[in-house]
This record gives structure tokens, C-alpha cells and sequence, in this order.
């Protein structure tokens, strides 16, 4: 059995073709992914979206934008981008909520409001969620994105893969799965992807547009996280962080940030890591968790009150970076399997955060000569 017959003999066929009559009896149609949206969100709402369109050219879709904020810079040159409306300016009573992308109704953010005005509510989305909030829901959390769920629906459905939807969609694959690199890349995510480009999808322009358009000031920000890149735990753990100041400074907006995560990841022999980056004002800590081996990082965000997947997941702070790096480096320390007691951070008078183990007598710095960042091996 290939790839695409295995991915469409299953209880979603079901829920496909209720969806599918949802559509077809529905003339407003609003779509939105979720709060600071990134390209498998943005790329579901536009890709099926403009499939909707396409083939029914009557019909008024609507695609939301989940917060009052610009399209992130590197995502606007997907085809509708310019058509993506605040949430908030949205006025209208869909006949039917297109949720994509999007694990509970608070990370809808202003559309949630749409949501509860609209007759009918339909989801796509790979995330666990704790509570269904759709009629009807295709959940599955053994895609590497939603695009994988949304090329499946407009293939079992019978709609047109026009070059545009073809690209929105494999946007998505191509940014949740970090570029065919993360665990999920899986052979369906290689097979939609692959279908997606016979189709018009532009692999190259993505990669342009996505990866290779940085701003010099999002670099020389980089270059600030990298360079207080800490690892403990035998430098399986690691972490760095933005302060609100930094993102001021060189200009950045939070949205610009995603990939700073990455940076920290790609630390070798690093098991799990953590990026946190403060919000302008402080007071709150947007904090990224990925996995590059098997152990989960997705109940950490959980005790956090933030979600997502095994390998990749997120969570809101409130406090300090300094308090969060305090709560949470114990957390993946055990996480690593070592022993978490007395894990904390330090302030040094240049402002880094470095990994401490406290004691009983008092703080013990960690930071030996040679050792830098490190715990010594016992
Ligand atoms: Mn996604």
C-alpha cells in the first residue's frame, strides 16, 4: 500500500467529507491559524483558502489573522497574504470557522470571538489538544503539518491544486519540519511535499523567501543569542534567551524571532534546549522547547500552561527571563536524566545568565576554568 492510499484509509475520510459539506453548504467562510503565526499556519490559511475560492468562486472567504499584527516579513510573499485581515477588524457571522493549525481556542486569540459568532466550526490541525471546540475535527498528530492535512482533504475531496495553494502548502511542511530535518519528516510529509511541487509549488522560492531574506539587524541579534549560548548537564542541556532591550535595540520584532530556537539547537551533543525571549515591557517570557532525540520537551510547556509537540514546543512566562531560567533548567536537567538539585542561574556583572548549582551553604559557582557553562562531570 503506498504512502497516499495508507493516509486516507482511516477514520479522517470520514471527517474530510463532513468538512467538505460544511463547505459546500456554507457561503461566509473565515479561516485562521493560530496567534503568532508561523508558515505551516499562515500557509493553511491561505492554501485552503485560496482552493476554496478557486472553486467556488461565489462563495466570501475571509482569512483571519489571529492577532492585530503585521503578516511576519518572511511569510508575506505567499499568494492572499496581502488579503490577511486582523481578527479584530473582522465583523462578519461566518456560516462556517475554518480553525487551522490551531490546538485550543485561546491560541486563536481575536478569532476565538469569530469562532463563537459563526454557525458552524470546523477544524485541521496536528496538535494533541485537551478539548475538541470544533463540529467537526480531523486532528492528527502523526502529520508533520497541517499543510500534510490540508493536501490530503483537497485531494480526497476532489479540489484543484492550483501552483499558489501548491506553495502556501509547502510552506508549511517545509517550515514545521525545519526544512525536511526534524524528526517529523516523515515519507508522507517527502510524498505531499513531493506532490506539491509536480504541482507548482516553488521549493526554491520558499527557501529564498524564508531562509535567505534575513534583515543584517536579525543577525547581529543572533549574533547577541548566540554568544550566550550556556549548556549544562554535560552540555546536553542548552539555553539562551533575548531580553526586551536587545530586541529594542537592533530594531527586531518578536515575530521575527522564531528561529532563534534553531541557533541554540544546533549546539552538538545539546539533547534539549531553550530559547526565551522577553516581551517588549517585560514582565513576560515567550519561551521555544525542541528535542533533538526522543525525550518529549511538550509537558514542560504544558506545566507552563503552553503545549505542542514532542520535539517542538512553547509556553508564556510570567516574570523574569532570570525566573524562568531558574524554573525551567531543573526541569530539563531531569529531563536529561541528571540530577536537577540546586540548578538555577546567575546574573554575571555583563549581564549573561550562566548555569549555577546552588547548595546548601550557599551558591557555588559551576563556572570553573575550562569548564565554562558547564557542570563538571562528577
Ligand atoms: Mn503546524
Amino acid at each position: 500500500m503506498g504512502v497516499s492510499s495508507q493516509a486516507c484509509s482511516d477514520a479522517s475520510v470520514a471527517a474530510f467529507q463532513g468538512i467538505f459539506k460544511l463547505i459546500e453548504g456554507a457561503h461566509r467562510i473565515a479561516i485562521s491559524g493560530h496567534t503568532a503565526p508561523d508558515g505551516d499556519a499562515l500557509g493553511c490559511v491561505l492554501g485552503l483558502g485560496l482552493a476554496i475560492r478557486e472553486r467556488y468562486p461565489e462563495k466570501d472567504v475571509s482569512f483571519l489573522l489571529a492577532d492585530d499584527a503585521p503578516v511576519p516579513r518572511i511569510l508575506a510573499f505567499m499568494a492572499g497574504a496581502d488579503e490577511l485581515t486582523p481578527a479584530c477588524r473582522y465583523q462578519g457571522s461566518p456560516d462556517l470557522f475554518i480553525s487551522v493549525d490551531v490546538p485550543t481556542v485561546e491560541r486563536l486569540k481575536d478569532a476565538g470571538l469569530v469562532l463563537l459568532r459563526s454557525r458552524h466550526v470546523a477544524c485541521f490541525d496536528h496538535h494533541p489538544a485537551r478539548q475538541e471546540f470544533a463540529d467537526i475535527a480531523v486532528r492528527r498528530t502523526d502529520c508533520a503539518a497541517c499543510g500534510v492535512i490540508i493536501e490530503r482533504f483537497l485531494a480526497a475531496t476532489g479540489f484543484t491544486l492550483t501552483s499558489d495553494v501548491a506553495t502556501c502548502l509547502l510552506c508549511g511542511i517545509v517550515t514545521d519540519t525545519g526544512r525536511f530535518q526534524y524528526q517529523n519528516a516523515d515519507p508522507l510529509a517527502f510524498h505531499v511535499a513531493s506532490k506539491l511541487v509536480a504541482h507548482g509549488a516553488e521549493p526554491a522560492r520558499i527557501a529564498l523567501e524564508v531562509y535567505q531574506s534575513q534583515r543584517l539587524e536579525y543577525l547581529h541579534l543572533e549574533s547577541v543569542v548566540m554568544g550566550r549560548i550556556a549548556s549544562l548537564a554535560h552540555g546536553r542541556v542548552a539555553y539562551s534567551y533575548s531580553f526586551a532591550g536587545d530586541l529594542a535595540r537592533f530594531g527586531v520584532g518578536m515575530d521575527e524571532c522564531d528561529g532563534l530556537v534553531d541557533v541554540v539547537r544546533s549546539v552538538g551533543g545539546v539533547e534539549v534546549c531553550l530559547f526565551l525571549k522577553e516581551a517588549p515591557g517585560g514582565g513576560e517570557v515567550r519561551g521555544n522547547l525542541r528535542s533533538k532525540g526522543p525525550l518529549s520537551v511538550s509537558g514542560i510547556a504544558e506545566r507552563f500552561g503552553g503545549g505542542g509537540h514532542a520535539a517542538a514546543a512553547g509556553f508564556t512566562y510570567h516574570g523574569t527571563v532570570a525566573q524562568a531560567l531558574d524554573e525551567i533548567l531543573p526541569l530539563l536537567v531531569q529531563l536529561v536524566g541528571e540530577d536537577p538539585t540546586g540548578v538555577c542561574c546567575q546574573a554575571l556583572p555583563d549581564g549573561r545568565l550562566v548555569p549555577f548549582r546552588s547548595t546548601a551553604v550557599g551558591r557555588t559557582s559551576m563556572l570553573s576554568a575550562g569548564n565554562t557553562g558547564m557542570f563538571p562531570r562528577p
